[in-house]
């Protein structure tokens, strides 16, 4: 008997590493594996032009999916924040999600063809959502835009009393869970009332109401914290973990960019690829730095530059950034790229070797469908906990005493050794396949991944 079709409302919260997994779970929920009917919610306007682009480019792809823009209301007043000093535009974003969740309400109320049945919203909305899908009287799932292992560190922060970080080298113990390292945790942990820690703090305290987490991982990759969690070992209100991952990319194949013309050029496997994702700005005198790194090194690279926190405030020239003499010197080895490049298209490219990365968790699972090894340089949040997923699972390696990324003007001398070290170490190389092989076997018919999509799907 043919099962009547579930028609889930897919929510984001703002900056590209969160509309990534849920454009990727969109196309996935809507394919003719799932046959969902889908509809995602697309926050009006969005913080970055990367946002803008993803969005116009998916929807231009996947026609089958229903757009619900969602425009916020204009704030009343800039200063609506204490702080003399203006906070980080995606956190002032995520309170202004929150506390428009309420609007949603007619708009999801009036969806048909066929009714909702179910809400798949953001962590960063868990507090004002679970409200309205109770109203609608729907199932709730959180998105994980992060790993499990930090996940469960954000599930326990109601509980955690953190108040000084003068012991550095010692950890903490979360019931179930391995230990923590006082270093790995987000800096802002540390102040109660930072607008990223009272955040998660809030939210975290909602996570019961969900019917579940979909985690954009996978068993075998994050195995003791997802099992630690599903025997409730961990917290017992905690909904369970439900690895659906890692997500298939969505792109329709998009005009070849000239990155990729290079890389074709290129041999297989010889080019380390650098980049710290889409909301970080590097010191000049790190970026300086790095290009010394990389030129020492005598690696090919393909360079992702950024230097501003959301990309519409870049203004600096390449040339300004780096000497043209380093321009010129490296034209043979190595190409530096400005902005944005099409990843997923990047990691699927046979020249890629390595990848310098701030272990963003799309990043870190992009390169483990890839099978791409990993130099991580943690920049903050939740990057060193995903760094540490990372290393344990074969997939890479981390300087732990470069610290996070900007907090140590780290040399191009060391940098230059350990890109060396990543391209060169064949061990590293081998696990870094298994880590690929494992991920496929997940995602593919009949693996723990997909298996727990199709559960989810069947009881909606
Ligand atoms: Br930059 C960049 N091209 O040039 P993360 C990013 N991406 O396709 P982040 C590109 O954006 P948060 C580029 O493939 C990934 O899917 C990339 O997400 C794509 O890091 C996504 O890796 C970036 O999670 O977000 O941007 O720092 O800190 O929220 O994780």
């Amino acid at each position: 008997q043919k099962r009547a079709v579930a028609h889930v409302a897919l929510f984001p919260s703002a900056g590209i590493g969160h509309l990534v997994p849920f454009l990727r779970l969109a196309a996935m929920l809507a394919s003719p594996n799932c046959q969902c009917r889908v509809t995602l919610i697309a926050v009006q306007p969005p913080v970055s032009g990367a946002e803008s682009n993803e969005l116009s480019a998916f929807f231009a792809s996947h026609p089958q999916i229903n757009r619900l823009d969602f425009h916020l209301p204009i704030p009343s007043s800039s200063s609506e924040f204490a702080d003399a000093e203006k906070p980080d535009p995606f956190f002032a974003r995520f309170l202004a999600i929150s506390s428009s969740v309420h609007l949603l309400h007619p708009l999801l109320a009036s969806l048909s063809t066929p009714p909702l049945s179910a809400i798949f919203a953001d962590f960063a909305v868990a507090a004002d959502i679970n409200r309205l899908a109770d109203e609608l009287s729907i199932p709730l799932y959180i998105v994980s835009t992060t790993s499990a292992r930090f996940f469960s560190l954000m599930a326990c922060l109601p509980d955690l009393i953190l108040e000084s970080k003068s012991s550095e080298d010692s950890s903490i113990q979360l019931p179930g869970l391995a230990s923590v390292p006082i270093s790995s945790l987000p800096p802002p942990f540390f102040t109660p009332d930072h607008i990223f820690t009272a955040h998660i703090r809030l939210n975290a305290q909602f996570l019961s109401k969900a019917k579940g987490i979909l985690l954009n991982s996978f068993d075998w990759f994050e195995s003791e914290t997802i099992a630690a969690v599903n025997t409730g070992r961990v917290l017992a209100h905690l909904p369970p973990f439900l690895p659906i991952g890692p997500y298939e990319p969505c792109k329709a194949a998009v005009k070849a960019g000239s990155y990729l013309q290079w890389l074709d050029g290129q041999p297989n496997e010889s080019v380390v690829y650098v980049s710290f994702g889409s909301r970080t700005a590097l010191s000049k005198e790190q970026i300086s730095e790095l290009g010394n790194g990389l030129e020492r090194s005598g690696c090919r690279f393909l360079w992702v530059i950024k230097t501003t926190k959301v990309d519409k405030d870049e203004r600096e020239d390449l040339q300004d950034l780096l000497r043209s003499s380093f321009l010129e010197r490296t034209k043979k080895k190595g190409l530096v790229c400005k902005g944005w490049v099409e990843q997923e298209q990047v990691f699927a490219h046979p020249a890629i070797g390595g990848f310098v990365s701030h272990c963003g968790w799309n990043s870190v699972t992009e390169a483990a469908r890839f099978g791409v090894p990993i130099l991580a340089w943690p920049l903050n949040g939740d990057q060193k906990l995903n760094a540490e997923v990372t290393e344990k699972a074969g997939l890479g390696v981390w300087m732990r005493h470069w610290g996070w990324l900007g907090e140590n003007l780290v040399k191009g001398e060391e940098i230059g050794d350990q890109i060396v070290q990543l391209m060169q170490d064949k061990t590293l190389r081998i696990k870094a396949k298994k880590v690929k092989e494992e991920a496929r076997k997940a995602y593919e018919v009949g693996g723990s991944s997909k298996k727990v999509l199709l559960e989810i799907i069947e009881n909606l």
